[in-house]
């Protein structure tokens, strides 16, 4: 992409109304664009960086075995009455009524309707178990709608379901949505913790919050030290495995979210215990037949008697994970993207737009890494040196190379790495090695 055409509308100063650094960076950064509280445009940076985030939600549901399908954002009353969701979701749920006078809501999550699917098409306890998900938006008529698209009142969510036969399958089932987000955040450069959650409006006796520390963060959490040095990438994950020791060694210290914290457990990690703030990126749930025997969606047993699926529901917040990221990878400059999530791969920067010899290396550049699929971004604007710098640094691009007309002369560009802020001369023809391997 050529910044020259670009629409990408950076701002020099601060807004006003962004409180926590992701928003402020968000907006500063040209990713997003209010259009009225808590709802948001996403112009073409902020787009990239959500559909990477998503793509990698996507490949380890996949990986996990649970299959993509996409249902509506509009969901029918009907379904919701039959859970009795319909008055306990309260004032956060956006009530429409359709020119047939029928009564709509714009859909808070999907348990109603993935059971009303399931129960049409799945009648035999041999068609199960079925793990599904959906990438959709969501609505929720936040009260107070903040930090940007953190707390947005629409937001992308990926959302999972689990219909098994009996509890230990919807354990299994449990165990890997819970390895998959472990994999899912750890390919960001996150650290996602598990923590022992309250279930609220969703229901069910387990579940996990997945929370990554921030000092921004909503929740106040509890947990050892140690957990902060847990990586599941170093863990050969193999999902048809029971993956029951994965999940209990993650389990085995102590992490609990605010409403779950036990001052005495706490209090026998003395120093170990890390009281800190953090953003809840995934959150999952088991809940047994609540909705499978509220809605009557029964398959016929093996013997032909009525089995009541049990069911489990697993949440990630796609658009919030996009603020977790900038609160996560930033400095006083701009945003630091991990190559998983960068918008571009690589930016080259020309320092004198119109000189034949910036120009022809620059262009040469580009092109090299276009076809190598590296994803450059072009600044070729006619703008200072200074404004390019920090422009460049702000988005967050991983790697920089600056091609001057000094440069050129030595047979040099500076390769310039945003999260370190290393800088080396070298020839273009090793910087382009370096990004492409
Ligand atoms: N049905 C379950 C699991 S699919 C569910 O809705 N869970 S949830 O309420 O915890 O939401 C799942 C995830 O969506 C949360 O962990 C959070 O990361 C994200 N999320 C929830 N509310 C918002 C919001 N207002 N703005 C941005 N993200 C949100």
């Amino acid at each position: 992409m050529r910044m020259s055409q670009y629409f990408l509308p950076t701002l020099k100063e601060d807004p006003s109304e962004a409180q926590i650094v992701s928003h402020r960076l968000m907006l500063r950064a040209g990713m997003i664009r209010q259009s009225s509280a808590g709802i948001y445009s996403w112009l073409p940076l902020g787009l990239k960086v959500l559909r990477k985030v998503e793509q990698i939600v996507r490949e380890e549901q996949d990986a996990a075995g649970c299959q993509e399908l996409l249902m509506p954002t509009i969901q029918p009353a009907e379904l919701w009455q039959e859970s009795g969701r319909y008055d306990d979701y309260g004032a956060e749920m956006l009530r429409i009524r359709d020119r047939h006078d029928r009564d709509m809501l714009y859909g808070p999550t999907n348990e109603e309707l993935i059971t009303e699917i399931v129960r049409a098409h799945i009648r035999s306890y041999k068609d199960l178990p079925k793990l599904l998900y959906h990438i959709q938006w969501k609505f929720r008529d936040e009260v107070r709608p903040r930090f940007g698209v953190m707390r947005g009142r629409e937001f992308l969510m990926k959302d999972s379901y689990s219909f098994n036969l009996n509890h230990e399958g919807a354990r299994a089932a449990y165990n890997r949505m819970f390895v998959a987000y472990l994999r899912t955040f750890a390919r960001m450069g996150l650290k996602a913790i598990p923590m022992a959650a309250d279930t609220g409006p969703i229901g069910g006796d387990l579940s996990h919050e997945f929370i990554i520390l921030a000092e921004t963060g909503e929740s106040e959490v509890f947990c050892h030290r140690d957990l902060l040095e847990f990586d599941v990438l170093d863990e050969d994950v193999d999902h048809a495995a029971d993956l029951q020791p994965v999940v209990d060694r993650w389990t085995s210290l102590y992490a609990a979210t605010d409403e779950k914290h036990d001052e005495a457990e706490a209090a026998k990690l003395g120093d170990a215990l890390v009281n800190a703030r953090g953003i809840e990126v995934g959150h999952i749930f088991y809940f047994g037949t609540k909705y499978s025997k509220a809605m009557n969606a029964a398959v016929t047993g093996p013997d032909g008697e009525q089995v009541f699926p049990e069911m489990g529901s697993y949440g990630i917040g796609v658009s919030r994970l996009v603020g977790g990221l900038i609160e996560a990878f930033h400095d006083e400059n701009g945003i630091i993207w991990p190559e998983s999530v960068a918008p571009f791969g690589a930016a080259v920067i020309d320092l004198k737009v119109g000189d034949v010899d910036c120009d022809a290396v620059c262009d040469d550049l580009y092109a090299k890494l276009r076809a190598a699929g590296v994803d450059p971004l072009y600044e070729d604007r006619d703008e200072r040196a200074g404004a390019k710098f920090a422009d460049m640094d702000l988005i967050g691009v991983p790697w920089q190379i600056v091609v001057g007309p000094r440069g050129i002369k030595n047979g040099v560009v500076e390769f310039k790495n945003r999260a370190s802020g290393e800088r080396e001369e070298i020839s273009a023809e090793s910087a382009l090695a370096r990004l492409t391997g």
